[in-house]
């Protein structure tokens, strides 16, 4: 029986409070209004940025149903929609991409008006939202909020891709994948030949490396200070990995002798402030390209030496890697289709979505690269 027009009861992770486990409920969801879309989920992934809305570090309103890297199916669209369709398989878009506004009008910037992460009112576009638990409205998250059987997003925030996808493992393109990939060949804009360095070799920064390799880069170095990461960030195309704790130097030092004078291009994919001080000093000071890719903890700031910049560095950052959602996730899934670059090796972890919590305890403790919640 359809389930079009009407609500739909159904089983979400409700955060609450800050800092407290998700609490599995019964929640309603109700149909899609004009220019809405409501999804079946398949599969989501569990990224770092849920977590710092957990801890605190990026503020949302809460009672909410978070996460934003999700894949799923058309369950019933509202009126006036005409971009996806019943039974579409489609990946909402935590960046939306309305197409109207100034920075969708403009042929590089993709972090369109209309997103709801720099002022977040937890809501649909029309400031109302589309979940209750036990008698009291639950708000959204970033236009998403995949962590539910069934979610409501608008329009601008969702895209139809290939019918033939496997959703539990492309619902890495909705973030993770596609924010590390972004940022080497879109936003940094790696050249073949080049030397990159990779601090953080997390799930996004290990698809910075695939997005490295992607470009033709000839030296791909990881950083970090867990030893345990540098298999896989080899296996995916890093030549060689540090340690900053082997070293009595500065790592940016240590980088910028290894490689005759700095590095093409760096990334900070780890979100600390030290780290980012040290990414854009390692990187060539006549031409050298420092690509910020980590969430910076809240309300803090960077002291730089504008001389630094002064001899031809350039410090950049993007969203989502730069890519405009709706155009790009489209292509991105039908290029991991075309098997040109890979997903599975990102993915180390498989639960129920029930088990959302064990899931987050996995990436608390380090043991996890992805893990997808399957519904
Ligand atoms: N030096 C070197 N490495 C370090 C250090 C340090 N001082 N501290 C930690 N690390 C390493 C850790 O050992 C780990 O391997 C890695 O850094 C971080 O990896 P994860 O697994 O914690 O994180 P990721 O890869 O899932 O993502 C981390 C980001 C920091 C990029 C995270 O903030 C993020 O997902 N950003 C996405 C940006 C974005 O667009 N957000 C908007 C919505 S998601
Ligand atoms: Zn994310």
């Amino acid at each position: 029986m359809s389930t079009a027009g009407k609500v739909i009861k159904c089983k979400a992770a409700v955060l609450w409070e800050l800092k407290k486990p998700f609490s599995i409920e019964e929640v309603e969801v109700v149909p899609p209004k004009a220019y809405e879309v409501r999804i079946k989920m398949v599969a989501t992934g569990i990224c770092r940025s849920d977590d710092h809305v957990v801890t605190g570090n990026l503020s949302t309103p809460l009672p909410a149903i978070l996460g934003h890297e999700g894949a799923g199916i058309v369950e019933s669209i509202g009126e006036g929609v005409t971009a996806v369709k019943p039974g579409d398989k489609v990946i909402p878009l935590f960046t939306p991409q309305c197409g109207r506004c100034v920075v969708c009008k403009h042929p590089e910037a993709n972090f369109c008006v209309k997103n709801d992460l720099t002022n977040p009112r937890g809501t649909m576009q029309d400031g109302t939202t589309r979940f209750t638990c036990r008698g009291k409205p639950i708000h959204n998250f970033v236009s998403t909020s995949t962590f539910s059987e069934y979610t409501v997003v608008d329009e601008t925030a969702v895209v139809k891709i290939d019918a033939a996808a496997p959703l539990e493992k492309v619902c890495l393109i909705g973030c993770g994948f596609s924010t590390g990939f972004g940022s080497a060949v879109k936003v940094a804009k790696v050249t073949p030949g080049s030397t990159c360095a990779v601090f953080g070799l997390g799930g996004v920064g290990l698809s910075v490396i695939i997005g490295c390799k992607a470009a033709r880069a000839a030296r791909i170095i990881g950083v970090d200070i867990n030893k345990d990461k540098y298999a896989k960030a080899k296996e995916l195309g890093a030549t060689e990995c540090i340690n900053p704790q082997d070293f009595q130097k500065p790592i940016h030092e240590v980088l910028t002798e290894m490689t005759g004078g700095g590095v093409d291009f760096s990334f900070e994919v780890i979100g600390r402030l030290d780290t980012m001080a040290e990414a854009l000093s390692c990187c060539h000071e006549a031409y050298g390209v420092s690509v910020i890719v980590g969430v910076p903890p809240g309300s803090q700031n960077l002291s730089m030496d504008p001389m630094l910049l002064l001899t031809g560095r350039t410090w950049k950052g993007a969203i989502f890697g730069g890519f405009k959602s709706k155009d790009s996730v489209p292509k991105l899934v039908a290029d991991f289709m075309a098997n040109k670059f890979p997903l599975d090796p990102l993915i180390t972890h498989v639960l129920p979505f029930q088990e959302i919590n064990e899931g987050f305890g996995l990436l608390r403790s380090g043991k996890s690269i992805r893990t997808i919640l399957t519904f």
